[in-house]
């Protein structure tokens, strides 16, 4: 393959690849990344924190360790990130949460905003 490339750029010969690239390089980008979302947990007066812990454990696949510590950084400051997703996902993500809690006779909500912070 390296010869051929060699051989090519000597006789001026076009290999698929060189004009493959050019093909790709003449338009304008097509794709966009999709706007993400936080999901936000919020503290409340009621919810077991072991439950919380459960929660951020199952739902946003943080170990034991990370999911307590922030069980406790939404109990003290009321609020804390728990990830970073495409719409959809978040959507489902604040489904799964709140009909585990509702299920289990707890308030425990999250909420969604859009994450602006790479414009
Ligand atoms: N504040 C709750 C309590 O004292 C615990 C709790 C933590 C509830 C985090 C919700 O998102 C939450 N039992």
């Amino acid at each position: 393959m390296l010869q051929y490339a060699n051989i090519a750029a000597m006789s001026n010969i076009q290999t698929p690849e060189i004009i493959h690239k050019t093909a790709v390089e003449a338009g304008e980008p097509q794709l966009q990344r999709p706007p993400m979302y936080r999901v936000v947990m919020l503290n409340d007066d009621y919810t077991p924190m072991d439950f919380v812990t459960d929660v951020l454990i199952r739902f946003f696949h943080k170990s034991e360790e990370t999911a307590n510590q922030l069980m406790l950084q939404i109990h003290h400051q009321g609020s804390a990130r728990c990830g970073i997703f495409t719409r959809d996902l978040a959507e489902t993500k604040i489904q799964q949460v709140d009909t585990a809690s509702r299920t289990s006779g707890h308030p425990l909500r999250c909420i969604m905003e859009l994450d602006d912070s790479d414009q």
